[in-house]
């Protein structure tokens, strides 16, 4: 009965107080500011980032480019998908408290003229770090808005020198069922896959995370370095990497292997395309009351729409 696995009822219980969402026009007000163009104006210079133990927004502060208000840290830090530690959200944090994530490597091969292997300390001496509040919606209909710390994949693809042959990368998280619990389960075709098609990995807004908040990554959030690509759904957004390899083939990934009627490769976020069980059209914002409207490729239509032009998305869910 694979059908029922991933279960989308989420109990009232995990909904925190209401923050203040302020709209745009509010925000702008708010912070004195002009915004000159929505795209990427999420994007915070570099500069804010050298020193990054410092960086610490507060829970609530206005700073999405819409005006969205950062979700609290308790619940970007409490309330996760990691199955390979729980299917519940609210066990993640304490069961992968202890995972393990030094020494740790990082392997990208495949179609590529550098094969190189990093280390998380070759990431954070080479890839210099920038702030990224993004939106992150999950298939489930909940969503969260989390200063990210990392830096464009493209950088990391640049230097390993992707062949013409090349179309597609694949990305691997540990295989570890000692550290990661729900690995001994065979109900998933661990390790966990995703894949991105090589040109939405160049985009600028896809990203590998190292930290949050201006503090280095948790466990439960995909330590020591995860994929995050904000206009897909969640799952896209693959934690604890341990390989990314350029391939000339569409990869195989565990949603899509697991349930392929509901889970495909592309994983758009579209309000106009439900799933199967349950309608996109809303979300619930954690720490809100109430729905709001998801919005399509998750509010980055402007950034994004180009690299799915004429095609069905309806078709390519
Ligand atoms: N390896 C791995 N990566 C994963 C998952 C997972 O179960 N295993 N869950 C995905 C899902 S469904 C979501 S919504 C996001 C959640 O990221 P967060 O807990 O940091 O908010 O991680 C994604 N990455
Ligand atoms: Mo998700």
């Amino acid at each position: 009965m694979k059908k029922n696995w991933f279960r989308k009822d989420i109990p009232s219980s995990e909904i925190t107080p209401e923050q203040v969402y302020l709209t745009r026009r509010d925000f702008m007000r708010a912070a004195g500011v002009m915004v000159a163009g929505a795209a990427l104006a999420a994007c915070v210079p570099a500069e804010n980032v050298t020193a990054v133990p410092t960086l610490t927004p507060a829970p609530g502060a206005v700073t999405s480019e819409l005006g969205e208000s950062l979700t609290a840290y308790d619940a970007v830090v409490g309330y996760n998908n990691f199955y390979e530690f729980s299917t519940n959200k609210e066990d993640v944090a304490r069961l992968s408290k202890d995972f393990n994530t030094r020494p740790w490597t990082l392997e990208v091969g495949g179609l590529v003229a550098k094969p190189t292997t990093f280390t998380i300390e070759d990431f954070l001496a080479r890839f210099p770090r920038e702030e990224r509040i993004y939106r992150l919606r999950c298939v489930e209909g909940w969503s969260m808005v989390i200063p990210w710390l990392g830096f464009p994949i493209s950088r990391l693809l640049k230097e390993v020198e992707p062949l013409s042959t090349a179309k597609y990368v694949r990305f691997v998280t540990l295989f570890n069922p000692d550290e990661m619990p729900a690995q001994n389960s065979g109900y998933f075709p661990w390790p966990y896959q995703e894949g991105l098609r090589l040109d939405e990995a160049m985009h600028d807004l896809a990203i590998l995370s190292t930290g949050l908040y201006g503090k280095e990554l948790l466990p439960q959030n995909g330590a020591p370095v995860r994929l995050v690509v904000p206009w897909k759904y969640g799952f896209k957004s693959i934690k604890s990497i341990v390989k990314i390899e350029l391939t000339d083939e569409m990869p195989a990934t565990l949603w899509s292997t697991t349930a392929p009627e509901e889970y495909g490769f592309y994983a758009n976020v579209n309000p106009k395309v439900p799933h199967p069980r349950w309608s996109q059209s809303s979300e619930r914002r954690i720490g809100e009351a109430g729905r709001r409207p998801t919005l399509m490729f998750n509010g980055y239509e402007e950034q994004v729409a180009a690299l799915y032009a004429g095609m069905d998305l309806k078709a390519n869910y």
